[in-house]
Formats: structure tokens, sequence, C-alpha cells
């Protein structure tokens, strides 16, 4: 297959496509980091397309990180990375802080998007909430960092879940703004890829708010982590309603919960959402949840084995991501030269 071919907007004729995509270590992997993002990171390193993901620890401290535990995160992500299939011979993978290019020209970025861009951004009106005056300065510049980390290697394609649409549409405005700025065609106006039955997967406690990794209840998630008992039990406690299963998604409208568990029983199956529901119509969730609980264990169980597995050996998975590093800043940076060169820094 062409490195383009699985690909619904093609790279520019005269780039090559190249994907990137971070997650962040702010606590363990869940079930939405895996649906959203690592399953189809997965996927496109296994169409042949170049793929470079990072863990991307600077964001991470962007909220308050115990050192121990962050340590602990990244080197965790890294071993989630690779038992969900990242195979670090054929992706770039890597931490963020041993690649000085992401910063650097994340500050530049900085200077180029612009205060009001950066003040619509939900997601951080979300995490700031009533506190706006007391969260840090990183936190609301993350964005300016997340587009350098994609725009440092040139990416044309990022493959997310749905909550960071408006964090590519930022980092499309900010190439586009660069390019116009100084009169260059330098970067790439890069295309989200959003794909898949469980593009936002929610909280199994409340069917309106996100899975997260943050969220203070762990009912609320399944953690790459947990083991089969653990996914079982907590699927087996989601919130649901008492209504059988419908025969129409639209059926589904004003059930959050029962559409939540639709969706990810699709995505784990790799089937569609209806699909799920022409099997299961007509039942009640007594039924469908244990299915689920099934499904989830017969996906998850494995990787959480195998995750186990590898945090046996910290030294190699240090080694795999300094490995990684230095192939990441092979590519990163000769950009961030030229940025240098681009914008009238005098360089040694
Ligand atoms: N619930 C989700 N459903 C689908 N995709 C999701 N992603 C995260 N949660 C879901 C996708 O995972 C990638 C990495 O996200 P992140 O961990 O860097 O940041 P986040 O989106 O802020 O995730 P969390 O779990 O909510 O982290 P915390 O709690 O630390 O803020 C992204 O592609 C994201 O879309």
């Amino acid at each position: 297959m062409s490195d383009t071919a699985a690909l619904a907007t093609p790279a520019p004729p005269n780039r090559a496509a190249r994907i990137f995509s971070g997650i962040q270590p702010s606590g363990g992997l869940t079930l939405g980091n895996y649906l959203g993002a690592l399953k189809r990171f997965v996927q496109k390193q296994d169409e042949g397309i170049q793929t470079i993901y990072c863990l991307v620890d600077m964001h991470a401290i962007t909220v308050w990180q115990d050192p121990q535990k962050l340590r602990h995160a990244t080197r965790e992500a890294a071993a989630g990375f690779i038992a969900s299939g990242i195979d670090p011979t054929k992706s770039i993978l890597f931490n963020q802080s041993q690649v000085s290019a992401h910063v650097e020209l994340g500050w530049i970025f900085n200077c180029v998007a612009r205060m009001g861009w950066m003040s619509r951004m939900t997601q951080f009106k979300d995490k700031a909430g009533k506190n706006s005056e007391n969260v840090s300065l990183g936190l609301f510049a993350y964005p300016a960092l997340m587009a350098a980390d994609i725009l440092a290697y040139r990416a044309t394609h990022v493959p997310v879940g749905e909550d960071q649409k408006q964090h590519l549409e930022l980092c499309r405005d900010i190439a586009a703004k660069f390019n116009n700025d100084f009169g260059v065609d330098f970067f790439p106006i890069v295309e989200p890829i959003i794909e898949g039955a469980a593009t936002r997967v929610m909280s199994l406690r409340d069917g309106t708010s996100k899975m997260s990794k943050s969220d203070p209840s762990d009912q609320s998630r399944i953690n790459l982590t947990d083991d089969a008992d653990m996914i079982s039990k907590k699927i087996r406690k989601a919130k649901t309603d008492t209504e059988p299963l419908p025969e129409t998604l639209s059926g589904l409208k004003n059930r959050p919960e029962a559409r939540n568990l639709v969706n990810i029983y699709a995505a784990l199956a790799d089937m569609t959402p209806q699909g799920v529901i022409d099997l299961y119509s007509g039942s009640l969730f007594g039924q469908f949840k244990p299915a689920l609980a099934d499904l989830a264990v017969a996906k998850l169980a494995p990787i959480s084995k195998e995750m186990q597995r590898l945090m046996k050996d910290p030294a190699e998975i240090d080694r795999i991501l300094e490995k990684g590093a230095q192939e990441a800043n092979a590519i990163a940076r000769p950009v961030v030269d030229q940025v240098y060169d681009i914008i009238g820094m005098i360089r040694g």
C-alpha cells in the first residue's frame, strides 16, 4: 500500500504523509486513550505510513505531577504503547522532554498564537473551571506546545480523539499564520484523523462526561492496567438505564450511558454501533453487560498482562525511549534550525 492510500485526505503533493500524535503520562492510560488514540496509532503504523508517537511529559506538568509518579507513568505509558502493538522498530516512540526542539518551537509559537485564540479553547476552560486565575500559565499555553509537537516533524496527519479537534484547528491556524507572517510555505496544514465508533469514550459513572485519567473516581474508567476481574466488575457496575436496547441508533438518543456502552462494544469488536444494535436489540443490560465484559476482557487483559511484563524491565523501556528520542531529534532538529533561520535568529 502506498503511504497515503489509507488516508481520507492525502498529504499535499510535495509532502509525504507523516503521522504524529501523543499522549500525556498524567496518570495511567484509559480505555478512552486506547480506543480514541492508541488503537488508531497501531493501525496507522501497520498501514506503512511513517508514524511518530510521543509521551508528552511536558504537557503532563501543566498540572502538578509528583516526580516519582511522573517517571512511573511515563514508563508505564511506553509499556502501554508497546503492549497495544506499537513496534519501536516501525514507529518512533519517545518522550517529549528528551527532544528539546518541542519546547524551542513551542516558545516561538507562543509568539505566533494570539491570546484571543487561546482563550477560546474549551479544554482550558473545562480544566481551569472557576480557578482560571490560579492555574499554570503552561495550561493556557498547552495548545501552542501541542502545535510545536506536531509541526517540529512537519507532520501531515494527526490521529486523536474528538476532544482534541479544537486544538488541531488551532495548530492549523498557527501554521498558516507562521507561513503568512514570514512569506513561506514551510509548515503543512495538518489533517486530524478522528475515526471509529469511540472517538469520545464517556465515563462509566456519567455518560455526559469524558472518560479521563484524572477523574477522581477509579470506577469511572477502565485502566489499561486493570486485570480481567477489575475490567469485568467495572463494566457490570457501569451506570445504565432500565430500558432494553432499541432497534435503531436513534433509540439511543437521550440515553448517554447506553450509547456509550454500545460505542465501546462496537469499537472493541471493530463493528459499527448499528451492527451492535442489530445483535442486541431487545436485550436488557443484564444480558448486554456480561457480553461487553467478556469482549473487553478478551481484548484488554492481554494488554494489561504484557504491560506488567514490560514494566519488570524499566531499563529496557528507557533504552527504547532513548533510541526513539535520537530518531525524533534527527527529524526535528533541522526543522527547528530552519525556523530559526526563517525568523532571523543568528546561529553559531
Ligand atoms: N475518553 C476519551 N475518548 C476518546 N479519546 C480520548 N482521548 C483521551 N480521552 C479520550 C484521546 O487520547 C489521546 C491522548 O490524550 P491525553 O491523555 O494526552 O489528554 P486528554 O485528552 O486530556 O486525556 P485525559 O485522559 O482526559 O487526560 P487528563 O485527565 O490528564 O486530562 C488524545 O488523542 C485524546 O483525544
